[in-house]
């Protein structure tokens, strides 16, 4: 697969090769590595949250906003695993036929099933065919619930978590971990009551929590659409405080391990596994030596 096409930008260059790189594709390395050198340019935003907040509404509106600066934008959607959330996919494409003509913003989802290798790892090279392939800003929406959606939002360089008023579940969203990721809050549905009591209760709780940060706190209405721009105003003042490449070697350290420890596993069958848990489980051998074992195998 030659890199040429997808460098210069042809849609359908980038969409063949997401799919290859998605279904781990024997080629989709090679091709990686010949793209990664052309990576590094763009701007990753993460929009997480609990399920139904409104983050595709929101993202769809971001690009809006973001192509409004004439920056070419790349969506990557991953969709839950959840069967409550099953039409997810369907629902975000319908939202996001807005762009759909626009040649200047490119979609893709992918799902947490059968994402093949991991779907963080997935998620990270589907960004630097994205970055490759000269798109300015990349946003990244997953469902904040669940590591892996948790670990994904975070390889972006400013993360905004959505949140609405009145769900009652707010300490749940601490419970998820979303909160500590947060750069930006979008209290969406800002139409809807109790925006002004959530606002407070977050600014209560962030003060507790780490008080020499205070992520920004924007109320926005994604249908409307209002609050979107401050949004995005507030992600970039952040941006400009803690430039992408000040994190980048934290961020490499901590994918290289990921990559090593996959590379690792991969090399021993799952039975393999199994037939050492048996002997294991059996008091046959102790897991100490078991696991070094297998390292050593
Ligand atoms: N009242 C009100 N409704 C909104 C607002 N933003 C989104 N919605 C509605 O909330 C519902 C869920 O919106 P989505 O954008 O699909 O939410 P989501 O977080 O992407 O949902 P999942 O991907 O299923 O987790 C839709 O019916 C939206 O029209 C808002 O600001 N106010
Ligand atoms: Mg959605």
């Amino acid at each position: 697969v030659s890199p040429d096409p997808i460098l210069e930008g042809d849609l359908r260059a980038i969409s063949r090769a997401a799919t290859r790189i998605e279904n781990r594709h024997p080629e989709a390395e090679a091709l990686l590595k010949e793209l990664f050198p052309h990576t590094g340019r763009a701007e990753l935003l993460g929009v997480t949250g609990p399920p139904g907040a409104g983050k595709s509404t929101f993202t769809s509106e971001l690009v809006r906003e973001l192509r409004r600066e004439g920056r070419r934008v790349a969506v990557l959607a991953v969709d839950p695993t959840s069967p409550f959330t099953g039409g997810a996919i369907l629902g975000d494409r319908i939202r996001m036929q807005a762009h759909h003509a626009d040649p200047g913003v490119f979609i893709r989802s992918i799902a947490t099933r059968g994402a093949l290798g991991g779907l963080s790892a997935a998620a990270l090279d589907l960004t630097l065919l994205f970055d490759a392939a000269g798109f300015d800003s990349i946003v990244i929406e997953t469902v904040g619930v669940g590591q892996d959606e948790v670990d994904i939002a975070q390889l972006a360089h400013c993360v905004l978590v959505v949140l609405v008023p009145g769900m009652g579940d707010d300490v749940q969203a601490v419970k998820a971990g979303i909160m500590e990721i947060a750069q930006v809050f979008v209290i969406n549905k800002a139409d809807l009551p109790g925006a002004g009591k959530l606002e407070s209760e977050l600014r209560f709780l962030l003060s507790l929590a780490a008080p020499e940060i205070q992520p920004a706190i924007i109320q926005a209405v994604a249908t409307a659409p209002s609050g979107i721009r401050e949004s995005l105003e507030a992600a970039r003042q952040y941006l400009m405080s803690h430039p992408p490449r000040l994190g980048a070697v934290q961020r490499w350290t901590t994918r290289l391990r990921e990559m090593v420890r996959a590379r690792l596993m991969a090399r021993v069958p799952a039975a393999d596994f199994e037939t050492w848990a048996q002997a294991v489980a059996a008091r046959e051998i102790d897991p100490y030596t078991a696991a070094a074992r297998i390292l050593h195998a």
